[in-house]
């Protein structure tokens, strides 16, 4: 059985190529389970080859999927100088996912696994398949495919961002080969019930009242086909919430009967930060998000847009009303 056959011959050459070097594993701003999943079984994978492999992330491990990293060597940004390891990304569209402080440390990006439309293949090695759901499993197929070894601690974070990134075996993206690769990380030491448990049986308080503030802020646009709610600048601190608590919101404006886009807008100060998710690829959010200097996935994008709400607003539903103006048009022709 394999997975990934055609990037096998490649990956090999990639893995050589890492031998004898000393890597840091980066991931994204904001880190997601899929993103942390992936840093740290790749981390591990390497370093279990003999290579000396860190991982390294912009900000901090969200409190609930910090069980994923075990006694993985992780760190952040800003507790390492220029060291001289070689940069590979994980779950990074862009070398700016990372940010611009990580860009200052590692110019130069190696190898990047991902699984964005939306990404242009900016490092020397790119293994970017977007037909997958999640980067977790690129690299788990990758991994099986390779006869590499997956310890306990690499499956269970494999095993937890492809059910993060696939919305709990949900989403479209979520594949017979998905099932299949879930079932080889079970068989390796990962627990549904644990990954379950940690990212959805430990909400805060905060993260409750944010979600009963976001509720009570949705409106509906373009007929109904529309859902978007919004976070104005301050709330975290109002309810006791913070950043990493809007993980998820956003399907909430997406779950509601005939709603075929919902979005969350986030003020802060001079910018504006929102996330796009569609019930179906053919809406592309990435490419209205790219109108707005951001990307990502066809049915889930993001943007950080530089402008006020009061201008931002009115363009994204515009934004929104063509774009459902052309997939109108696509269905009809
Ligand atoms: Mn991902």
């Amino acid at each position: 059985m394999s997975y990934y056959p055609e990037y096998a011959a490649r990956f090999q050459a990639c893995l050589a190529g890492l031998q004898g070097r000393r890597v840091a594993v980066i991931g994204h701003q904001r880190p997601d389970g899929d993103c942390v999943g992936s840093q740290v079984a790749l981390t591990r994978v390497l370093r279990a080859r003999g290579i000396d492999a860190i991982a390294i992330n912009p900000d901090p491990v969200p409190r609930r999927i910090k069980f994923l990293v075990g006694d993985t060597p992780f760190f952040q940004r800003d507790q390492l100088a220029h060291d001289g390891r070689v940069a590979v990304f994980t779950d990074c569209a862009d070398q700016g996912r990372a940010g611009d402080r990580m860009r200052e440390l590692y110019p130069e990006a190696f190898a990047c696994f991902d699984h964005h439309i939306s990404n242009g293949g900016f490092a020397r090695h790119n293994f970017v398949d977007t037909a997958s759901a999640a980067t977790a499993e690129v690299l788990a197929g990758f991994f099986l495919d390779a006869g590499l070894p997956i310890d306990a601690v690499s499956a269970q974070a494999l095993y937890t961002g492809i059910m993060t990134d696939t919305g709990q075996f949900r989403f479209a993206s979520t594949s017979q080969r998905v099932f299949t690769l879930a079932g080889e990380l079970l068989a390796r030491g990962a627990s549904p019930a644990r990954a379950g448990q940690e990212l959805y049986e430990r909400e805060s308080l905060g993260k409750l009242k944010l979600l009963q503030h976001f509720i009570g802020s949705l409106r509906l646009e373009c007929a109904g086909r529309v859902c978007i709610g919004v976070l104005p600048h301050g709330i975290f601190e109002e309810v006791g919430a913070s950043v990493e608590d809007t993980e998820g919101l956003v399907d909430y404006a997406r779950s509601l009967d005939g709603v075929a886009i919902g979005a969350l807008i986030e003020e802060r100060p001079g910018v504006i930060k929102a996330s796009l998710r569609a019930q179906d690829a053919v809406y592309r959010m990435d490419s209205v998000a790219a109108q707005f200097n951001g990307g990502g996935h066809a049915s889930a994008a993001g943007l950080n847009w530089q402008g006020s709400f009061d201008e931002f607003y009115p363009q994204l539903v515009a934004a929104f009303t063509r774009r459902l103006g052309e997939v109108d048009a696509l269905s009809r022709s």
